[in-house]
Parts: structure tokens; sequence; C-alpha cells
């Protein structure tokens, strides 16, 4: 098999982007990158030759092409991982897919007020009602989850809610949001893992900055 090719955006902006290099990471693939920054020409220009929605990430792999990161979270699972991205004990799979699934869908008012920028330390964002109601279902989701199935990972070993949850926890250290107990040590060791910290340390080599995205400074 070749090796994948994985189209993202800027490593600092690009949550979803940062979903699927880490699901495939998980899965102990190192997939070829082509980096498209967010919010520009070139970008809007090249995306259209590789995704069908103009959007990152998207994936190559042999004569497969899959346009979302949810979709290549499992195609990771499945050809890559056999399996062992998802947790092999039944509940705890059903319960995984459906923070996951929560994760691909929703927190609509936490994504559109705290944009994911890695790089960014000390931001401060008035916290709307809804935003705050996103954040504690958050921080209950989490919680619950840990103590059910006993960590490390949120549902036993660590898969793909790491990778869907990643960008949160990057967001709650840009803006300074602390989450107490399990939760919290659980967060820590996701922001420590050294997948994610080598995509940060892209995030600060970048130079591009996108006005939108920059909030709370
Ligand atoms: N549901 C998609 C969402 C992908 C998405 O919204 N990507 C953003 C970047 S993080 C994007 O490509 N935005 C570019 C644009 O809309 O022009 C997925 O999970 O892959």
């Amino acid at each position: 098999m070749s090796t994948p090719v994985l189209v993202i955006g800027n490593f600092n902006y690009s949550s979803w982007s940062l979903r699927g290099w880490l699901a495939l990471r998980r899965a102990g693939v190192t997939p070829d990158l082509i980096r498209l920054p967010l919010d520009t020409p070139e970008f809007h220009e090249a995306i259209r030759r590789h995704s069908p929605t103009g959007r990152v990430p998207v994936l190559h792999h042999d004569d497969v092409t899959v346009w979302d990161s949810l979709a290549i979270a499992e195609y990771a699972n499945e050809i890559f991982a056999e399996g062992s991205l998802w947790p092999a004990e039944r509940v705890a799979r059903a319960e995984a897919r459906a923070a996951v699934a929560e994760m691909h869908s929703g927190f609509a008012a936490l994504r559109a007020a705290l944009p994911m920028n890695c790089r960014a330390r000390g931001r401060r964002v008035e916290t709307t009602p809804p935003v705050a109601a996103d954040i504690e279902r958050l921080q209950a989701l989490w919680g619950d989850a840990l103590a059910r199935h006993g960590g490390p990972g949120l549902f036993g070993p660590p898969g793909i809610a790491e990778a869907f949850f990643a960008p949160v926890a990057l967001r709650f250290r840009t803006y300074g949001i602390a989450v107490q107990g399990a939760a919290g040590e659980w967060l820590a060791r996701l922001l420590a893992d050294e997948d994610v910290q080598w995509w940060c340390a892209q995030a600060e080599a970048e130079r591009e900055v996108v006005a939108a995205e920059e909030v709370g400074a």
C-alpha cells in the first residue's frame, strides 16, 4: 500500500485537519502532508482539485479519496489499525461513537466563539450562556466517560475520541478554561501527547494570521 496523503489547512487554525491527522497517527500512520493555508486564494484554487466539498482535511490513499475527518478516522481504524481505534468492549464502543458523533456535529457555540488557535495563550472571550452550556456539557461528558470506563483515555485505551477532542483541549488552553479532577488530568495528558505537541510545534512555526480566528487578545 502507498503512503497516504492528507491535505490539511493551517496547523494553527484547522481543527478538523488535526482530528484527521491524529486519527492516522493513532493508527501508526505518518501521512505525507499537503498544507493549504486557509482563507487564501491558493486554498480555494487548490482544494477543489482534492475535495468535492472544498474543505480540509481530505485523505488520498491508493484509489480512495476520503473528504471528512470522521470518515478519515474510520478509514484509519479499518485499514491501518485493525479496529483498535474504537474500544473493544461493546458499551464503551457505543458510547465512544456517540461522543465522537456529538463532537462532529455539535458544540457549535463553543466552536464559533473560541476558534482553535494552538499557539495563542491567555486569550479571554466573554462566556455567553450557549458557550457556557457547551463547556459544561464537555466537562460532564469527559468526567462521566472517565469514571465509567476507568481511563487512561475517555473510553479506555486512547483512540478516535482523543483525536476528536484534542482541538477542544487546545481551545481550553488558549482561552484559560480550567477543568478539575480526572477530566483535568486527562486533558493535561492529551495536551502532553507527543503527536499533539508535534502539531503545535508546526503551528508555532507558521506565519499566516487569519484575523477572523484571532479572538480574545
Ligand atoms: N465536517 C468536515 C468539516 C471540515 C471543515 O469545515 N474544514 C474547514 C477547516 S477546519 C475548512 O476546510 N474550511 C475552509 C472553507 O470553508 O473555505 C470534516 O469533519 O472534515
